[in-house]
């Protein structure tokens, strides 16, 4: 994935809608009957929607034209022709959706299922049910649909995690992001359960804030993980401290983060010791970084940790 994927160029068009028809009742007994052409039904619309579900717009990459469904025509007996359906685009959150070459956005969907309806479907025609006059009970009228709406818009998307959790496979990133955020995240007994990075927002104290929970360090995302740490400004680093092996590795581990995440040197990095419920080996670290150890299953070291993230210590 390149920093491109971050601005994608989309267009948009609204159903047309169905045209109206004009049509007279026949009946057999009845020779001189009324017009029954019914209206158009309404081209569906067009809305932009963020979702918890994507981190890039990779997904809209291989089409991106989008047209909502048009409406179907009026018919006999003055039936209403049935309306389009509506599309829905999903993108992730944190994407402004730009009208081309506008200088303001049309929308910041900034939390997930924010949405902003980006084209108008065309309003259905009219069945020449409407245009008897007391002049003419027979119209030979009817209108046609009007045609949906076009757009050209320019999709932006600004990861915005501020605080990245990453770490040794299995070392408890996604246990230690539910426990902060109050989320419910898969977390597993085996490595490589969180499989790309994921966005997570989480209110505290009327603030928002973005965390990320990323796959194991340095696997094949970590390209990925790296782009979306370019604005982050803390490094959450997490350790397991029941695995000597990766302890053992932590000063290497914490060079190969300096390198590659923070040569700007503009990130805030912590260690946070995870599983101090099942481990008695922590006195022995030192290391030039502020050290947290938690537990994410019993909320040991928790409050302290938190306090640390937002500010409050
Ligand atoms: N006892 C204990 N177990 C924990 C703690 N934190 C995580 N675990 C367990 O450790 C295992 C891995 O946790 P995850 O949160 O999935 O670890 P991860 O770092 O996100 O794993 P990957 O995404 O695969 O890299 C799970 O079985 C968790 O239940 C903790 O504080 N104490
Ligand atoms: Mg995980």
């Amino acid at each position: 994935m390149s920093a491109s994927s971050y601005h994608l160029s989309i267009e948009v068009k609204g159903g047309n809608g169905g045209d109206g028809l004009m049509s007279f009742s026949r009946m057999a007994n009845k020779p001189r009957c009324g017009p029954d052409g019914g209206d158009g039904g309404k081209g569906g619309d067009v809305y932009v929607e963020a979702s918890e579900n994507f981190y890039s717009m990779e997904h809209l990459r291989n089409s991106t034209y989008f047209k909502a469904k048009d409406g179907e025509a009026g018919g006999k007996n003055k039936k209403h022709g049935k309306n389009g359906k509506d599309i829905v685009i999903y993108v992730p959150v944190g994407t402004a959706v730009y009208e081309k070459d506008g200088q303001k956005p049309l929308a910041d969907l900034t939390e997930t299922k924010q949405k902003v309806k980006v084209a108008f479907g065309g309003g259905g025609g009219r069945g020449n049910i409407h245009f008897t006059t007391s002049s003419n009970q027979a119209p030979r009228i009817s209108t046609p649909g009007k045609e949906g709406e076009t757009k050209t818009l320019q999709l932006v998307f600004n990861p915005e995690a501020q605080i990245v959790v990453i770490g040794p496979p299995n070392s408890g990133k996604s246990s230690l992001v539910a426990n902060i955020t109050g989320k419910e995240i898969n977390v597993a007994s085996y490595p490589f359960s969180t499989r790309k990075p994921h966005l997570w927002t989480h209110i505290h104290n009327f603030s928002r804030y973005t965390f990320m929970d990323t796959p194991p360090l340095f696997s094949e995302t970590v390209e990925e993980i790296e782009i979306l740490t370019k604005r982050a400004k803390m490094l959450l680093v997490v350790f397991d401290s029941t695995n000597s092996e990766s302890l053992e590795k932590m000063q290497s581990i914490m060079e190969d983060i300096e390198e590659r995440f923070n040569k700007d040197q503009k990130r805030e990095i912590t260690i946070v010791l995870t599983k101090i419920d099942k481990s008695d080996i922590l006195s022995d670290i030192s290391i030039p970084y502020p050290v947290f150890p938690v537990s994410a299953e019993t909320g040991e070291g928790m409050d302290k940790l938190k306090e640390f993230v937002f500010g409050e210590d």
